[in-house]
């Protein structure tokens, strides 16, 4: 492996927008585009969420975070009010919204239509959002598809007017990708002017991110998820003069290590964080077994924000997670739950001994340090000024988190290991997608087995979308069956997956969809597979669901059989690809034997 990084392959082009005349503009944006009002700074005499938030520390109160964003405005607009007012009514407060926006939302305005909509809300024009933000004296914070997409400014401008002064999202900045789009530049360019927009209003504005949705979620060491918070730090608060406020918890499974971390952050920032995502990843099929996972993450996250406030709200997370986006009353149920399970937990402090996570907090705060220093120097040394906000975030969005970990990782070298290294801290997901891909493997019959591996078939195995750990399970089972693997990509449209088959030759298709747009990506790519003379099985697994248009729920609907009748091998189950990889491979050996 080349073991630097050199600017003519990750900055091949010759000139770059200038990160000084962007930051300039952005900044001078603030004269005309400001804070809308706002029902919640009115009702809680607050200038911004950030003085809110160090108000509520000082009181010892526990935030409490709802997620929602429904494709229907109206709909967007009356759980605003209604999930406020129905815990209002129980003695409970919803001190924020997460609001997401909808994929489609990430494009210029002039582009949504035409373009791939997923799950989240869609609105015509700002005054969808400064109604919908009207509804309740909930702090509105935008923290998906604003920062980090090509629409990254006129958001901003669109989320401020609705008076919010929580706006992200940096972490997706560095991984998520619009389907057709491809110009990362003019995405870094857009989001740099919107960093300064928002650092530049009268008020303190946080910039928002949330580094599962960044790079945490694939790292295999918490120092470096750490790492990712510090040299965020120096993109916002040193290079672009605003402040960033930092959520982490989808992907924290582990109690201990949940604890630490929310430990470790407080360690390196003083600026409030946001919010504890719910930790999504502990939910499945099983709603009793997810209400455990949610009383153990809320126990938890309320008492490291009693003991260490660092601004974040706690986001219970609906039962429903693993199946789709949650409705209004299942919001309201959870939070009736999380609320109560707090109420009882008082007094906290006096039950818990923090000396095993304060232990593990230094060691990811030190080696999170040695990681965001790592990646700077390395950077530098590659010839890319990492003063220059611009270049400094391309070459890291483009460099990826796989690579960074592996060039960087504070971790002890070690070949053979994930990333090549031994983490000082290791973070959770990715190694238990690897265990189960391999538990799966070895159950299955050996016969099946045999018939696979001796038929020496090729896969290409891809994403339509940022959800990866589907992808890499596919790729441990391919893997441990002797099945080469050709990386048809993350977030890929349909042209270049056809375009990649096409190159490499493969037997077959496995496709991983998560974002409610799995039927119209396959419709595609099987057309763009007809254009290049192209017929192969093509396995789909993940959430394969979609709003159908006109739905008067705004709630997906699964379209498994839809999906069949469009040609595919719909994959509930990571087994579901057995039985038909077992008869791909025993036509292809019978093929190949001569009769
Ligand atoms: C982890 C996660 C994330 C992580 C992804 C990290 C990463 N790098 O992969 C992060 C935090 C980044 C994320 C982001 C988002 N997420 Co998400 N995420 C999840 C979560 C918690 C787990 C999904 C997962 O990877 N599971 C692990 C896999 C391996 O298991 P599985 O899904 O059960 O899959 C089984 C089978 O389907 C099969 N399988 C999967 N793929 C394939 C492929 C083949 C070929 C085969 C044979 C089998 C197979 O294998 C598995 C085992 O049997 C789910 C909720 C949940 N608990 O399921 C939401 C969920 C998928 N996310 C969702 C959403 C909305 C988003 C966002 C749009 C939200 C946002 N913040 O903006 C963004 C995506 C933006 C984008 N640009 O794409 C929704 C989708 C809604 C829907 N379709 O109804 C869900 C369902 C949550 C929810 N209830 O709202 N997410």
């Amino acid at each position: 492996m080349d073991k630097t990084i050199d600017r003519a392959r990750v900055l091949p082009e010759g000139e770059l927008p200038d990160s000084a005349a962007l930051l300039d503009e952005g900044r001078k944006a603030a004269k005309t585009h400001g804070l809308g009002p706002s029902a919640f700074h009115d009702h809680y005499g607050v200038e911004s969420e950030a003085d809110y938030k160090r108000r509520c520390g000082a009181e010892g109160r526990v935030m409490m975070h709802a997620q929602i964003g429904f494709r229907d405005p109206a709909k967007s607009r009356r759980a605003y009010g209604e999930i406020w007012e129905r815990l209002d009514k129980a003695g409970y407060r919803v001190d924020r919204y997460g609001i997401c926006l909808d994929w489609s939302m990430g494009y210029p305005a002039a582009m949504r239509a035409e373009m791939p909509r997923g799950t989240g809300l869609i609105f015509e024009g700002p005054e969808d959002l400064a109604a919908m933000t009207a509804a309740a004296p909930a702090a509105p914070h935008f923290g998906d598809f604003v920062i980090g997409t090509p629409a990254a400014f006129e958001n901003t401008v669109a989320t401020l007017a609705a008076g919010s002064t929580s706006i992200g999202n940096l972490g997706q900045y560095f991984t998520f990708r619009q389907p057709h789009w491809d110009d990362d530049v003019a995405v870094t360019a857009e989001s740099l002017k919107a960093m300064a927009l928002a650092a530049s209003q009268p008020v303190e504005v946080l910039i928002h991110s949330n580094i599962d949705d960044g790079f945490a979620s694939m790292f295999s060491d918490l120092a470096c998820s750490l790492g990712a918070v510090l040299i965020e730090k120096h993109i916002v608060e040193t290079l672009v003069g605003g402040r960033v406020g930092h959520c982490f918890g989808n992907t924290f499974s582990k109690p201990l290590k949940r604890f630490a971390f929310q430990r470790a952050l407080s360690l390196v920032t003083d600026t409030p964080g946001t919010l504890i995502a719910g930790a999504t990843t502990m939910y499945g099929s099983d709603h009793a077994l997810n209400a455990a996972a949610l009383s153990n993450y809320v126990r938890l996250d309320a008492l490291a924000q009693r003991l260490r406030p660092t601004g974040q709200a706690i986001q219970p997370i609906p039962l429903t997670e693993a199946e789709r986006i949650p409705d209004i009353d299942e919001i309201v149920e959870v939070h009736l739950i999380a609320n109560r399970t707090i109420e009882l937990e008082a007094p906290f402090e006096a039950m818990h001994n923090t000396t095993e996570a304060d232990a593990m907090a230094t060691r990811i705060v030190e080696g999170g340090r040695r990681f965001a220093r790592a990646v700077l120097d390395g950077l530098a040394e590659g010839g890319i000024d990492t003063n220059d906000p611009m270049e400094l975030m391309l070459a890291i969005r483009r460099t990826g988190s796989k690579r960074l970990e592996e060039l960087f990782g504070p971790g002890e070298e070690m070949p053979g290991r994930l990333r090549g290294r031994k983490p000082v801290e290791t973070s959770t997901s990715i190694e238990e997608m690897e265990e189960t891909g391999e538990g799966r493997v070895a159950n299955l019959d050996p016969v099946l087995r045999e018939t696979i591996r001796v038929a020496g078939l090729r896969g290409c195995v891809a994403t339509t979308d940022v959800h990866e750990y589907g992808k890499i399970l596919v790729e441990t089972v391919l893997g441990r069956l002797g099945v080469e693997i050709v990386d048809g990509g993350v977030s890929i449209d349909p042209n270049d997956l056809a375009e990649t088959v096409a190159r490499e030759g493969a037997d077959f298709i496995a496709l991983s969809s998560y974002n409610g747009v799995a039927l119209d990506f396959l419709r595609d790519l099987e057309d763009q597979m007809r254009a290049r003379g192209i017929d192969l099985p093509v396995f789909i697994g993940g959430k394969l669901n979609r709003i159908p248009d006109g739905s008067n729920t705004s709630l997906p609907v699964d379209i498994g059989g839809e999906l069949a009748e469009a040609g595919a091998v719909v994959c509930r189950n990571i087994d579901d690809i057995f039985g038909g990889l077992g008869d791909i491979a025993a036509t292809k050996s019978g093929e190949a034997r001569p009769s």
